[in-house]
């Protein structure tokens, strides 16, 4: 018998399209030699245009697919993505309870274009059950806004609001700078262990890509898994991402998907 990598789970949903979600979170596990596990939570219908239906699956389905899983395989390191409504945020933050392992929490609550990715209060069941179990926070500046009721549109925003957030019992918080505005952009404010840092782009990369966040927070957990410190493990999945984004590629009418195998993914 081989030995075996470090497994990563996924809780997240569907992307047909493959440039977020479940799909992408795969791809970018096993990019980086990781072996990917996967709970879905919700169905979208989506091309790479928008998202035209969302279904979510029941919070018992959900439950007992975690349950099932947890039961017999240990992931090295876990990472969220969008989960539906309060219940099924609930429900997670259950397992989280019982876990040692870091999850990495991506709130998913609005995708770029198209119907909202939760129902109900859900922002609220983040505050409550996922937050305070989360190695890593990873919302962008809309996101951070709505868990810290400020908003957040420049880096000194971010800073305050990753305070607040930390506040809620958050360990540690990576506001991602894509959508800040002006110099800002592309830079992304890490608060860990009481200290706040700032990760600027090396270049901002023209273009409307998707799942850029399900990237990155996938890579991020996998770099866990591997037994990378926090902010050693988010410079690195940065870097990365900044390459995926340099060398995508369109796969339909709509935004780009990050390439997941860059820089391996040279023909034979
Ligand atoms: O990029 C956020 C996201 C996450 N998860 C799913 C999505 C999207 C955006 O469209 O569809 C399933």
């Amino acid at each position: 018998m081989s030995e075996a990598p470090p497994i990563v789970l996924t809780v997240a949903g569907s992307d047909p399209s493959g440039g977020a979600g479940l799909q992408s979170d795969l791809k970018t596990i096993h990019h980086h030699g990781a072996y990917g596990v996967a709970v879905p939570t919700l169905i979208t219908v989506q091309s790479t245009v928008e998202v035209v239906q969302v279904e979510l699956l029941s919070p018992d389905l959900v439950r007992a697919q975690l349950g099932a899983l947890l039961g017999d395989i240990l992931p090295a390191a876990a990472k969220t993505g969008a989960l539906g409504s309060p219940t099924v945020a609930h429900i997670l933050g259950s397992f989280m309870e019982e876990t040692t392992f870091p999850w990495v929490v991506d709130p998913v609550w609005l995708p770029t274009r198209g119907r909202p990715l939760a129902r109900g209060d859900v922002v609220e069941a983040y505050k409550d059950a996922v937050l305070p179990r989360a190695a890593l926070l990873t919302p962008n500046a809309q996101e951070a806004a709505l868990l810290a009721e400020v908003p957040v549109r420049t880096l000194d925003d971010a800073r305050g609001a990753a305070e607040r957030i930390a506040g809620l019992g958050a360990s540690a918080v990576l506001i991602t700078g894509g959508h800040l505005e002006g110099a800002s952009r592309g830079t992304d404010l890490l608060l860990y262990e009481g200290e706040v840092t700032e990760l600027p782009a090396a270049e901002v990369i023209p273009g409307r890509f998707h799942g850029t966040g399900c990237a990155l927070s996938a890579a991020i957990a996998t770099r866990l898994g591997f037994g990378q410190d926090l902010p050693t493990a988010v410079r690195e999945a940065k870097a990365w991402l900044a390459g995926s984004l340099a060398h995508a590629f369109s796969v339909g009418s709509g935004a780009l998907p990050v390439n997941h195998f860059w820089p391996l993914n040279e023909k034979p």
